[in-house]
């Protein structure tokens, strides 16, 4: 049997997607996500005009060899926009060797090492009350472990703060944007950002939340990389009192060494790595043992099998899981992540970001959720398909991440 079509869909039911189906001669259809927010035509450019046409006549069930091809093959390597359009090839590929087995994609990988995911929330508000209701709504419907994100006094927004925090609407914040009108966006919209009333802030907030929801409650923040080292530090060492889960992006991650300066400071627990595409980005961190967790996703790090690779490697040094799970991972990048995450040992935690009622109008998805755990379910295959009629009626509209700048003008690091 072989490839005998590779198509690539790039649809927009509530924020774009990029979706490849890989079908074979006797007829299975594979899909993969290569979703790669604001950057989502140059991946499908790359799989449409350069991957697709070297995929047919190949032997579907050669996933390791079709990944080295197109990694080792290209001589180009690395990089967010090939690693994506190899992760799409990779998790159709293993869809495909999973339905045709007639199995859940996570008894391929050596099967379940556990019942259930533990996944977090994103409670996020502009001041405390808003912030605690949202944390309050989260708790009631049974979340062990939720990300805490706040406003700044002086700032107008802050990036991960939803204007409507509000239980049942809280789902609305996204991280693109599209234009004025909900039309295509020409240029990202732009962002203030203050590194010193932040890091005034934020402990005060962490203390808050403790002295309310008590110390079981799994606390998580996310810094978005804005801060020099000694900075990171700071705040690393500041919100020791509240016992984060983890602290994660707390500086660029481009530069590994920095993170040796935050360890040396402090023992919160770190995590990094949702903008990395290789296993390489991650070598003197996890080798050192500087984060205590790996943050990639499988649609932004080579998929299936490039993910494999890395949390291997990870769990080799006793550093866990806790993959990236944002809305603007789709429904299909999202369930190759649920199936590794079953499967591998060394877990920790899933975010979990729920999509929209229209985007799962066009992805149906068989995981399901319960009081704070996530399955990936017992459908053959990755267990999700595109509508694609559904697809066909919401066209690409371009949306962008927003820009930060510090209060003076300065481009900052977000
Ligand atoms: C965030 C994301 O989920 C996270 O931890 O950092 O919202 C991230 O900013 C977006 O996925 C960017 O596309
Ligand atoms: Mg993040």
């Amino acid at each position: 049997m072989s490839i005998s079509t590779a198509e690539v869909i790039v649809t927009s039911p509530g924020r774009n997607f990029v979706t490849l189906k890989v079908v074979t001669s006797d007829g299975v259809v594979g899909w993969g996500d290569a979703t790669l927010n604001g950057r989502e035509l140059a991946v499908a450019s790359y799989l449409r005009d350069h991957l697709a046409s070297t995929l047919i006549g190949r032997d579907e069930d050669r996933i390791e060899d079709t990944w080295q091809y197109l990694y080792r093959g290209a001589y180009w390597r690395r990089g967010p926009v090939t690693m994506a359009a190899i992760a799409a090839v990779d998790m159709a590929l293993w869809d495909i060797k999973a339905k045709k087995a007639g199995v859940p994609l996570y008894q391929l990988l050596g099967g379940a090492s556990r019942d259930k995911l533990r996944v977090y929330a994103h409670a996020s508000g502009n001041d405390y009350p808003a912030l605690a209701r949202a944390i309050r709504g989260y708790v009631d419907e049974g979340y062990t472990a939720v990300r805490i994100q706040t406003g700044v006094p002086g700032l107008e927004r802050v990036y991960g703060v939803s204007d409507t925090a509000e239980p049942g609407q809280r789902y609305d914040y996204e991280p693109a944007h599209r234009g004025a009108d909900g039309g295509a966006a020409t240029r990202p919209e732009e962002e203030d950002w203050d590194t010193p009333a932040y890091l005034r802030h934020v402990p005060a907030i962490f203390e808050k939340v403790r002295e309310e929801f008590g110390p079981e409650l799994r606390l998580l923040h996310d810094a978005h990389h804005r801060m020099s080292p000694i900075e990171a530090a700071r705040l690393a060492k500041s919100l020791e009192p509240y016992d984060l889960f983890w602290l994660e992006d707390v500086t660029p991650g481009e530069d590994q060494e920095a993170f040796r300066l935050v360890r040396q400071h402090s023992t919160t627990p770190l995590a990094t790595g949702e903008v990395f595409n290789s296993v390489h980005d991650y070598r003197t961190l996890i080798t050192e043992r500087l984060i205590d967790y790996v943050r990639s996703a499988p649609t932004h790090t080579g998929g299936v099998t490039g993910m494999k690779k890395l949390l291997d490697f990870a769990a080799i040094y006793g550093i866990r899981s806790g993959i990236h799970g944002p809305t603007d991972v789709s429904p299909v990048g999202m369930a190759a992540a649920l199936h590794l995450d079953l499967a591998i040992h060394n877990f920790g935690i899933q975010e979990y970001m729920p999509h929209s009622e229209l985007t799962l109008e066009a992805f149906r998805t068989s995981y399901t959720f319960d009081r704070g755990f996530l399955h990936p379910g017992e459908t053959p295959g990755l267990g999700v398909e595109l509508d694609e009629e559904v697809a066909a009626r919401h066209p690409y509209t371009a949306a962008y991440l927003p820009v930060n700048r510090l209060l003076d003008g300065t481009v900052h690091d977000w």
